[in-house]
């Protein structure tokens, strides 16, 4: 087991429907700690260099549309093999495809609106992580309860 750092992601709507607790609680609950959290509105060019990969697809100018449309929460999560876990935790990205049970198997009808983003790999969450936060704004904790998770 390896301690991770990952990049998180709540896109807009999330705020405006009001389940961000929810949402949040779930890694919480499966004893992941939150250690960077803020709402933000993402600037364009923040919003291409976050999503360069898939620049040329069909569905990329949509996705940087709505990405900038609104406020995200975004999010640094942390623990034991923490990118594979919140992957896991929010489900496949096609909505089709995400059980119930994953935050997207839950909250999303649409794959272009499927509510979360969350790191594919810890060398994306490291890419990720610094466009998003400052070292500064990352704050690790210990609650002691590591044995019992
Ligand atoms: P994930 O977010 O699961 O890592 P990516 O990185 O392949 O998925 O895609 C980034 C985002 O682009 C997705 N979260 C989704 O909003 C959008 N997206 C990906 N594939 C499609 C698709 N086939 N149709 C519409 N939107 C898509």
């Amino acid at each position: 087991m390896a301690i991770q750092r990952t990049f998180a992601m709540l896109k807009p709507g999330v705020l405006q429907r009001r389940i961000v607790g929810d949402v949040i609680g779930r890694l919480e609950r499966k004893g992941l700690n939150l250690i960077g959290l803020k709402v933000m509105t993402i600037p364009p060019l923040l919003a291409t260099t976050h999503y360069a990969e898939h620049k040329g697809k069909s569905f990329y100018d949509k996705l940087i549309e709505y990405i900038i449309s609104g406020p995200v929460v975004a999010m640094c999560v942390e623990g034991d093999e923490a990118v594979q876990l919140v992957r896991r935790i929010a489900g496949p990205t096609a909505v089709t495809e995400s059980m119930p049970g994953t935050i997207r198997g839950d909250y999303c009808l649409h794959t272009n609106h499927n509510i979360i983003h969350a790191s594919d790999s810890p060398e994306s969450a490291e890419r990720e992580l610094k466009l998003f936060f400052h070292p500064q704004e990352l704050v690790s904790w210990d609650d002691g309860n590591g044995a019992w998770f």
